[in-house]
């Protein structure tokens, strides 16, 4: 079972999880209305990796006898003034996102909350990998600069990742927990 507190942080983490996926799909809409649809597919899969974080926490949850509460997602920004802008501004959203993480951890390990605890050691160990996939793609970004011809081959290369999140997220938690990688 779940803490109030413990249930209010980790409904609040799904509204996190979900404006995550929303700003991504926003970005997504942006790269492909500049003519960058490999950066558009690049954060349309960091869209699907965000509604698993957001149906993980779902799931769990329920699980525990709590009752997850769906708040209003803020809107995201819509313009993006570029690829550099744009990665910028996905690296200090997943720093807030690690923080956040960091918080509902350290509650859960106040209150003894094993099971809590155990559940968002997944969340810890993905944040350094979404923050590594940030790191590495700004610093292409950098040493491209205002050179087109090296940001339509980063372009390609971004059209190149495939989502491996499950979709059937109604099967439970366990199925939400499998294939997360990515
Ligand atoms: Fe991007 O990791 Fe969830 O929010």
């Amino acid at each position: 079972m779940l803490s109030k507190k413990m249930e209010e942080a980790l409904n609040e983490q799904i509204n996190r999880e979900m404006y995550s996926a929303y700003l991504y799909m926003s970005m997504s809409s942006y790269c492909t209305t500049v003519g960058l649809k490999g950066f558009a597919n690049w954060f349309m899969v960091q869209y699907h990796e965000e509604m698993l974080h957001a149906m993980k926490l779902y799931e769990y949850v329920l699980a525990q006898g709590g009752h997850p509460i769906l708040k209003a997602i803020k809107q995201p920004p819509s313009d993006f003034e570029s690829m550099a802008n744009a990665f910028n501004k996905t690296l200090e959203h997943e720093q807030f996102i690690t923080k956040s993480i960091n918080e509902w951890m350290d509650l859960a390990i106040a209150e003894k909350d094993h099971a809590t605890q155990i559940f968002l050691q997944w969340y810890v160990t993905e944040q350094v990998e979404e923050e590594g996939n940030d790191n590495d793609i700004i610093a292409q970004l950098k040493l491209i600069g205002k050179d087109t011809q090296g940001l339509i081959l980063l372009d390609r290369e971004l059209a190149g990742r495939i989502t491996t999140v499950p979709t059937e997220f109604s099967k439970g938690i366990a199925a939400a927990m499998k294939g997360t990688a990515g």
